[in-house]
C-alpha cells in the first residue's frame, strides 16, 4: 500500500490510497494481479470486478510487454508455460473483439499465428471460442478460446483506491 491520505470534502471525510496492495504488481497508474487458481473467463471476471476491477486489458504494445515480464517461469513442468484469461472478448458480435469494460474495440492485437480461428475442433463442447487466453505461446501472444475452460487470469485496477469514512 502506498501513500494515504485523507481530505474532508462535502463534509465527508474521505481517503485516498495511492499505490497496489500487496500481491499487485503496478505499471503506469494501474494494478495487475496474476492469479495462482483456475477458473472460467466467467468467473474470472466476476472475481476481477468483486474488487473494483476487470480483467486486464493488454491496450498497447507497452503493457502487453509489461504483463509478459510478470509472468511466472513453470517450475513444475519447464517446458510448459502459464496461459491467463484476459478481458477481451467477442461474445457479444462474433469476430468484433472487444475490451470487456469498454465494449470498445480492440485495434492493437497480438494473435498467435492462425488465431482468432473460433475453433469448435477440439471436441471438447459445442461452443465457438469467444475468450481471449494470453501467453499462448509463452512470449504472450493470444488464442481465442472456450470462455468455460478453467485458466490462469489477470485483473487489473486502479492503483487508487477512494473510501468514505464518514
Ligand atoms: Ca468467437
Ligand atoms: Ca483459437
Amino acid at each position: 500500500m502506498g501513500l494515504i491520505y485523507a481530505v474532508l470534502f462535502a463534509g465527508l471525510y474521505i481517503t485516498v490510497s495511492e499505490g497496489c496492495i500487496d500481491g499487485w504488481v503496478q505499471h503506469n497508474d494501474m494494478c495487475y494481479f496474476l492469479s495462482h487458481d483456475k477458473a472460467t473467463w466467467y468467473e474470472a471476471l466476476a472475481v476481477c470486478s468483486s474488487v473494483f476491477g476487470t480483467l486486464a486489458e493488454p491496450s498497447s504494445a507497452d503493457l502487453q510487454n509489461f504483463l509478459v515480464s510478470q509472468i511466472p517461469k513453470n517450475s513444475s513442468f519447464p517446458h510448459q508455460h502459464f496461459k491467463y484469461w484476459i478481458g477481451i472478448s467477442d461474445v457479444f458480435k462474433e469476430t468484433h473483439w472487444m475490451f470487456i469494460s469498454t465494449q470498445q474495440l480492440v485495434s492493437k492485437t497480438f494473435w498467435y499465428p492462425g488465431e482468432p480461428n473460433n475453433n469448435i475442433a477440439t471436441g471438447l463442447d459445442n461452443t465457438d471460442e469467444d475468450c481471449v487466453l494470453f501467453n499462448w505461446d509463452g512470449k504472450g501472444s493470444w488464442n481465442d478460446f472456450s470462455c468455460t475452460s478453467r485458466y490462469l487470469f489477470i485483473c487489473q485496477k486502479e492503483d487508487a483506491d477512494v473510501n468514505v469514512i464518514g
